[in-house]
């Protein structure tokens, strides 16, 4: 079986974002198929977007896997959905947990649900910055170009560490 190394990005602005994005790897890393290469260091960024909302936490993650790009997806949407809503006092919270598949080895892929490499990769520096700490030093992004570069020409803006994956 063929094995592709994907990157996915993990996100979230919910108080317990933290664990919760620690939750969302084991769960991902214990998908039959799917075993974890890299995990970069935790990062809090302002919100990109609609800023009437907290701050992000986010990370990426490199995996080796033998499923297709689309059910790849589909297995994360599945963990999304597990653990994407916390219990928050008496009500059930937003879905604040997102898992994004950011490249699936060199494919290109656009159809309904699924665009690979990610859209607006190249704009966020919350996915650019822990991408590079993890990936080859000559990792390309197909259609993009040089990952480096693309850090480059990305301010880091409100970026910052804030724990070790
Ligand atoms: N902003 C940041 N900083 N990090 C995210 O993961 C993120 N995700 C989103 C929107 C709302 C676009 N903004 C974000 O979905």
């Amino acid at each position: 079986m063929a094995l592709t190394i994907a990157y996915i990005g993990l996100g979230g602005n919910l108080d317990n974002t933290l664990e919760l994005l620690g939750s969302a790897r084991k769960a991902i890393a214990a998908l039959q198929g799917v075993s974890e290469l890299a995990f970069s260091r935790f990062y809090r960024s302002a919100p990109m977007g609609n800023v009437d909302q907290p701050d992000f936490i986010n990370a990426v993650m490199a995996v080796e896997t033998s499923l297709s790009a689309h059910d790849l997806l589909k297995a994360l949407q599945r963990i999304e959905h597990s653990h994407g809503r916390v219990r928050n006092g008496l009500r059930w919270g937003p879905r604040t947990l997102d898992l994004d598949l950011l490249t699936f080895g060199l494919e290109v892929i656009a159809d309904e649900g699924l665009t690979i490499p990610h859209a607006g990769i190249a704009d966020r520096e919350f996915v650019l910055y822990p991408m590079a700490e993890i990936a080859p030093s000559d990792f390309s992004i197909p259609g993009l170009g040089r990952l480096d570069d693309l850090v480059t020409n990305c301010p880091k803006r409100s970026l910052e560490f804030i724990a070790h994956g």
